[in-house]
């Protein structure tokens, strides 16, 4: 089990500027879709090492092994959740099903209603970031993102995408949802890495 945590020795848990509201938030822009595993699918595409697009049905990634991280979540607004119990399959799981072009260095991921979050491959694959089908031992609740949502934990809480229906492997950088509207590319809590004006350059596409 990965636990991804910085309650190391001595160094704080909470990012600067984040505090621990009373209760769980839930927040998103836009509607709770509704779940038709018939018509669910998860594609993995753009440049992927095949030329070729990947599709699964919910029955096959049902299918797939699972591990646990536990991670607190920081969302841009200051409020932290702590000591979340994820479920899910690990981006690795699915990298070996659909392995990207060696070039990639970046994903979009992609959620109903074309929400979109980038990543950098190195955030992709950190090893506490999982598409989580389940939280603290049981099936997501629909307005937390079922049946499958991306936790980025180690990031701002806008990369974690609810409702996720495909990764786009991208050999070049490309701003998501929030990312275009003036948050910051790579959106790292620690750093208040928070808004694109922040951003060093090579943090984000020329
Ligand atoms: N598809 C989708 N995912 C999303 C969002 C959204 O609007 N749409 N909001 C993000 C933001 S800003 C936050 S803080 C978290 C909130 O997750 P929670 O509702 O489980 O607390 O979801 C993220 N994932
Ligand atoms: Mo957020």
């Amino acid at each position: 089990m990965a636990r991804v945590s910085e309650a190391m020795g001595d160094e704080p848990r909470l990012p600067p500027g984040q505090y621990i509201p009373r209760g769980r938030p839930i927040i998103h822009y836009g509607r709770v879709p509704e779940f038709k595993p018939d018509r669910w699918d998860f594609r993995i595409f753009g440049a992927t090492a095949s030329g070729q697009e990947h599709r699964f049905t919910w029955a096959d990634i049902e299918r797939l092994p699972r591990t646990t991280v536990i991670a607190d979540f920081h969302c841009v607004t200051r409020f932290s959740i702590m000591g979340n119990e994820w479920r899910g399959v690990s981006p690795a799981t699915l990298m070996e099903l659909a392995p990207p072009d060696p070039g990639v260095r970046h994903v979009m991921i992609w959620a109903e209603y074309g929400y979109s979050a980038n990543l950098r491959m190195s955030d992709f694959t950190a090893p506490g970031t999982l598409f989580a089908t389940d939280l603290d031992d049981k099936p997501l609740s629909p307005e937390r993102g079922y049946p499958l949502r991306i936790v980025v934990p180690h990031l701002y809480a806008w990369k974690s995408v609810k409702w996720v229906r495909g990764v786009e492997y991208m050999l070049e950088d490309r701003r998501g949802f929030w990312e275009e509207r003036g948050y910051h590319n790579v959106a790292d809590p620690w750093r208040e890495q928070r808004y694109s004006y922040q951003e060093e350059p090579g943090e984000g596409p020329p």
